[in-house]
């Protein structure tokens, strides 16, 4: 253990993720990152709901990583945000992940890393996060915004991870693809959508702070219905660019297909913003609903970027958003 790391024991910190609060938030940062104990020693375990070992990084902060759309946000409850899930892979109802997913084995895992990079290959998944694990680089906690959902992810910057793999100057873009294991996934049997799943990011996108890979929740491991044992979560995107069990991730130089897309061109664009002024074509996106508020059927006014528009909306200067959505 670091000399320079107090032990504290657990006991007395408040955890982060009872509130989403920012300035609450800073206040029991120092005491969470003083929690570290034993930070090296597992890469992370496989089993939901071990404990993980996180921090908040100072350094890691601009407002929006916290809690930018709304400054006294109460995080949903675990179950809210893992018995009401989509994963076709597992059905398309919102409770067959949490019925299914379990049966699921997220060890021994690999992810394979190609495309427009100096170091591609396939790793295994300790191997894989075996850099976050260390003393400089922990686990992050992060609240964000993402489906009406408030949910403290932990795990650490997306930009963090695809710089390790060193991108050429031809990698434009960035996909990623879901485990294909149809005797496990029983959606997978179905042609529900075209298998794998897979996602992308325009490089760019991926490299902007808030784009985030999670491997826990509410600091532990990750239930499987949430998309262990790593999963994309795009704060500023809608919910399905958020691909769950990540087994491949490849640097391109053309944008990727991705699966809503190719399923609904209409419906699902490749960039997926959060955008009140652009409708779907069966319903408008001007408003959503919060899961697990009270008055849960009163409708709030749904912010342009998901309230991330400070952060990210550089990304999409001069670009027509009605015709890139
Ligand atoms: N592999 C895979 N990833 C997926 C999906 C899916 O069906 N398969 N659904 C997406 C959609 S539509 C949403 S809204 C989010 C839901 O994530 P959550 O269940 O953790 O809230 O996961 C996304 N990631
Ligand atoms: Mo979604």
């Amino acid at each position: 253990m670091p000399s320079r790391v107090p032990r504290i024991a657990p006991s007395e910190i408040t955890p982060p993720e009872t509130y989403c609060n920012r300035r609450a938030f800073l206040a029991g940062a120092v005491a969470a990152g003083a929690a570290l104990g034993s930070a090296g020693a597992a890469v992370i375990p496989a089993r939901a709901g071990t404990p993980l070992h996180y921090a908040y990084d100072a350094r890691d902060s601009v407002d929006a990583l916290v809690d930018a759309p709304d400054q006294n946000r109460t995080p949903n409850t675990l179950e809210q945000i893992s018995d009401y899930n989509n994963y076709y892979e597992f059905g398309t109802g919102k409770t067959d992940p949490a019925e299914y997913a379990g049966r699921l084995q997220t060890r021994p895992w690999n992810v394979a890393v190609g495309g427009e990079a100096e170091i591609t290959g396939s790793f295994p998944l300790e191997e894989f996060l075996r850099p976050y694990a260390l003393e400089e680089r922990i686990y992050r906690f992060r609240c964000v915004e993402a489906w009406s959902m408030v949910i403290p992810w932990v795990g650490f910057p997306l930009a963090q991870m695809l710089t390790r793999f060193k991108p050429t100057s031809r990698a434009k873009y960035v996909v990623f693809e879901t485990l294909y294991r149809p005797s496990q996934m029983p959606g997978q049997r179905v042609p529900i959508l075209q298998w794998p799943y897979r996602e992308g990011l325009r490089i760019d996108e991926a490299m902007n702070p808030l784009a985030f890979m999670v491997v826990g929740l509410y600091g532990r491991v990750l239930p499987n219905q949430n998309g262990a044992p790593l999963r994309l979560i795009v704060p500023w995107k809608y919910g399905f660019k958020g691909i769950k069990a990540i087994v491949r991730i490849a640097f391109t130089e053309v944008q990727p297909l991705t699966t809503w897309s190719q399923a609904a061109p209409d419906e699902y664009g490749f960039y997926a913003n959060v955008n009140p002024n652009v409708p779907h074509p069966r319903w408008s996106q001007e408003s959503e609903r919060r899961i697990g508020n009270p008055f849960f059927h009163e409708r709030q006014p749904t912010l342009m970027f998901n309230g991330y528009a400070n952060e990210v909306a550089y990304l999409y200067k001069g670009m027509n958003l009605h015709r890139f959505f």
